[in-house]
């Protein structure tokens, strides 16, 4: 896709914790450049962080996109969703359990939402280091609609375990490649 005036900006978090997690997220990257209607433009480093929520399970490989999208908010959590169950997620398991692929629209816009199938921006991002420091790698400090700033949300998590793997590969963004 190319990158047309009306197009909004979106992130997107990446996360997996089952069998090669530092690949599904890294393929994942790729999925989203091929999605007709988004064009990613930045992409943060991988990280490792800690499990959080009720389940014991493996550490995560996390990592954030931000993309230029040209379609509407549903209609990319419906793309999302469909490359998630390509990655072989099924969603019959807890819902903070191990998963092979998570794909969270973080936000789109600056748009608040609040529906039945889509909340924006994610309900728990802000309260989330494995979030909020690959998204202040790619952005330095912004606004979370709704939440406040960036710099702020992150000192308020920081004993929260997150580990940058490194450099993010350059964004190999174009399909022509
Ligand atoms: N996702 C969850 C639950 N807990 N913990 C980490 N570190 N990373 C995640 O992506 C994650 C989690 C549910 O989506
Ligand atoms: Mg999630
Ligand atoms: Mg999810």
């Amino acid at each position: 896709m190319t990158i047309n005036p009306s197009d909004v900006v979106v992130w997107i978090g990446l996360g997996s914790n089952m069998g090669q997690a530092t690949d599904q997220v890294e393929q994942a990257i790729v999925a989203l450049t091929d999605e007709p209607g988004l064009e990613p433009t930045a992409r943060s480093s991988l990280y490792r962080t800690a499990p959080m929520g009720h389940v014991a399970q493996p550490d995560f490989i996390n990592a954030v996109v931000r993309a230029s999208c040209g379609i509407g908010c549903y209609e990319l959590l419906e793309a999302l969703q469909k490359i998630e169950k390509r990655f072989g997620r099924t969603r019959n398991g807890d819902r903070f359990g191990p998963r092979s692929l998570d794909l969270d629209l973080l936000m789109y816009a600056d748009q608040i939402i609040s529906s039945a199938q889509l909340e924006l921006p994610h309900p728990r991002m802000h309260e989330r280091l494995f979030v909020l420091e690959p998204l202040a790698e790619i952005e330095g400090d912004i606004t979370v609609p709704g939440r406040g700033r960036l710099s702020v949300l992150r000192q308020a998590c920081l004993d929260q375990r997150v580990q940058r793997l490194g450099d993010g590969a350059a964004l190999r963004a174009s399909k022509n490649d």
